[in-house]
């Protein structure tokens, strides 16, 4: 066992956090008082899911995926002090574009949230004559400017490094059809300037059980000694649908299109009634995770049954020692 240490990111000794219930053998543990966001936590929201969460000013904020009780998909910001109340505003993002050519909203979805370099980066699922990935920065959560989607339709789940890497800013994206997508494998694309991506590396495909379908990344990756820390999403087809676990690999830090580990066995599936019921039953959805650098803990934010949102558990050290034993 190697001592995993956690390179990237700053000590967050504010980090939410619950020990592992004793006697558990769990390498992800549920927060006992799932789900933290219940479906309407304002008049107008029908379901408050798949978000993400990043520190801020000593405190959190984020950007939330709230289906509208029109059941629009809409993109809105939040704040917290403690990373599990939030106040979330009711009105949804409204994006400053410099350039009036990407002005104009169709729909938003399944934001990530990453500092780089001197502000935040936003992605999300954007409707742009179909499924792309929206990018926007900000600074204080309250202006949000928005750059060019990054790829053509149609792709979703696009989620950056949170560094440059050999001089470039990365992403990973799964490209995707205009439905419901029964096939994707996760890619990585390179940018100079986060507006012109290219450079595309194939990252990793399907396998089988958990992840036979599609899988996708979730939360930002994290930077440890061993490599980078990425949660991601696999999908099974059952007999009622889709269901949707997640596991989570170790990519290669100089060239994070190589896997050094993945997961065979799921960490999370959907087990618990919040998970189970819901707008999409079966949905356990990894959008955002928080990282303490001093301990290795992590903190994850995921999306219920398309409709709550809950918190989960684990230390790089606990998932790493997990892939390398061949879980
Ligand atoms: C995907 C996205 C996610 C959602 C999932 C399950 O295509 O729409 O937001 O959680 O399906 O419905």
């Amino acid at each position: 066992m190697s001592n995993v240490r956690v390179i990237g990111g700053a000590p967050l000794p504010n980090l939410p956090w619950e020990e592992r219930a004793q006697g558990s053998q769990e390498v992800v543990w549920r927060y006992s008082r799932n789900p933290i966001i219940p479906r309407n936590p304002f008049p107008g929201a029908n379901s408050t899911f798949n978000s993400a969460a990043v520190p801020f000013n000593g405190k959190f904020a984020g950007v939330f995926r709230c289906d509208s009780t029109a059941r629009e998909m809409q993109i809105h910001a939040g704040f917290s002090d403690d990373g599990i109340h939030w106040q979330i505003n009711p009105e949804r993002i409204r994006f400053i574009h410099e350039d009036a050519e990407i002005n104009g909203w169709e729909y938003g979805y399944d934001p990530r949230v990453v500092w780089i370099e001197d502000r935040y980066y936003i992605t999300w699922c954007n409707g742009y004559h179909g499924p792309t990935i929206g990018v926007a920065w900000t600074t204080d959560f309250k202006e949000f400017h928005q750059l060019e989607n990054a790829f053509l339709i149609f792709n979703r789940n696009g989620v950056l490094f949170p560094r440059r890497i050999n001089g470039k800013f990365m992403m990973l994206s799964r490209p995707s059809d205009n439905g419901h997508t029964p096939f994707g494998d996760i890619f990585l694309s390179q940018s100079p300037d986060m507006v012109h991506w290219g450079c595309h590396r194939h990252v990793m495909g399907c396998t089988g059980g958990w992840q036979s379908t599609k899988i996708g990344a979730g939360p930002i990756p994290i930077e440890t000694s061993e490599g980078w820390l990425l949660f991601y999403h696999g999908v099974l087809t059952s007999c009622n649908g889709f269901v949707y676990s997640f596991g989570a690999a170790l990519l290669d830090l100089d060239e994070p299109w190589k896997v050094i580990h993945r997961s065979k066995n799921f960490l999370i599936a959907p087990w618990e009634q919040y998970e189970c019921v819901g707008d999409v039953p079966n949905v356990t959805f990894p959008c955002a995770a928080l990282t303490d650098a001093a301990s290795g803990r992590i903190a994850i934010y995921y999306g219920c049954a398309d409709t709550v949102t809950g918190l989960c558990f684990t230390t790089a050290q606990a998932v790493i020692d997990h892939l390398k034993a061949g879980n």
